[in-house]
């Protein structure tokens, strides 16, 4: 960077409902695969930051847990992390799913910001709607709970409008130095990217409660030559699920289950850090883990 621009940065924290698409959305923005995406509510458990940096100006995104109703000692967390992340941002991104109504979880955040001339409505999906006009609709509802100061229409899966978001961030940037190297995209560790990425597929390929009490630690990671001189990555990961009949199902039928979910994370492991992998995940129990402070700080949850 020439030492004659003046740097600017911004930093924007992204809340919402679970599942309108907070995650999908930093991903698009940052251009990497930062944060755990599924069709589950409920998928993101903790603060992710994404950075952007473009030509001058650096914007540091802030991906939150959905709001939802808590359930459990993860939950609380969870929210917590929510009402922190809108303290001293340069904007909040409220995005909401344009297909469903406003909730009352939406409502208890929108109640929560302090000042309104730095929030944004992001009506994420709209590529669900067969009939536009209902984009209309659906911010009428918006603006009678809260006052915008801009709503953006987008959809996220057809990178629709995400240049809109950027020009419109790029007003709140203020004059300042980058907080993050040029080419840094994130702040989460290794090992974290490598858990969530293995903890996504998971997400996706089990059904009904099983997703949820699931928690992923990496026990190793090394690097060494395949017999053939290429450089290989050993990766051994536990899956943590709360119960004996979760870890039947985690594994399948004569471990068709977990060879599915380590081959995908395999898979994503090697393009991400663009080595190859050889991945080993195991699966064990802990009862009732999500209502257990001990074990949320131990999986870094806290
Ligand atoms: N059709 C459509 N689906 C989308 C769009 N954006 C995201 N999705 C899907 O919506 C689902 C939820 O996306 P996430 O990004 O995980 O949502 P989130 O808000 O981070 O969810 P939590 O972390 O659970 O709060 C996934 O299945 C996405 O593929 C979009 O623009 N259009
Ligand atoms: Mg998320």
């Amino acid at each position: 960077m020439d030492k004659n621009i003046t740097t600017k940065n911004a930093f924007v924290t992204i809340v919402g409902r679970a599942n309108a698409g907070k995650s999908s959305l930093l991903n698009a923005l940052v251009g990497e695969k930062i944060a755990a995406v599924s069709s589950k509510p409920q998928t993101t458990r903790t603060k992710i930051t994404g950075v952007l940096t473009k030509e001058a100006t650096q914007y540091v995104f802030i991906d939150t847990p959905g709001m939802h109703k808590a359930v459990n000692k993860l939950s609380e967390h969870m929210l917590k992390a929510v009402s922190e992340s809108v303290a001293d941002v340069d904007v909040i991104m409220l995005v909401c799913d344009c297909t469903k109504k406003v909730s009352q979880p939406e409502m208890n955040l929108v109640a929560s910001f302090r000042k309104n001339d730095n929030v944004i409505l992001v009506l994420n999906k709209t590529d669900l709607l067969s009939d536009k006009d209902e984009l209309i609709t659906k911010l009428a509802e918006y603006s009678s709970i809260y006052d915008f100061a801009e709503v953006i229409p987008v959809s996220v899966t057809q990178a629709d409008g995400l240049d809109t978001v950027l020009r419109c961030i790029e007003k709140y940037a203020a004059e300042g130095p980058h907080f993050f190297p040029d080419d840094k995209f994130t702040d989460q560790p290794e090992r974290v990217l490598m858990a969530e990425m293995i903890r996504e597929k998971a997400l996706n390929d089990l059904n009904d409660e099983v997703p949820h009490g699931i928690a992923v630690t990496i026990e190793s990671v090394s690097e060494r030559d395949a017999k053939d001189g290429s450089p290989i990555m050993d990766v051994t990961a536990t899956i943590f699920c709360e119960k004996e009949s979760h870890k039947g199902i985690l594994i399948g039928k004569g471990g068709s289950m977990l060879r599915k979910i380590g081959s995908e994370a395999r898979q994503e492991l090697e393009e991400f850090f663009r080595i190859k992998v050889n991945l080993q995940c195991w699966v064990k129990v802990k009862e009732g883990w999500r209502n257990r402070e001990g074990m949320i700080k131990n999986f870094g949850l806290d």
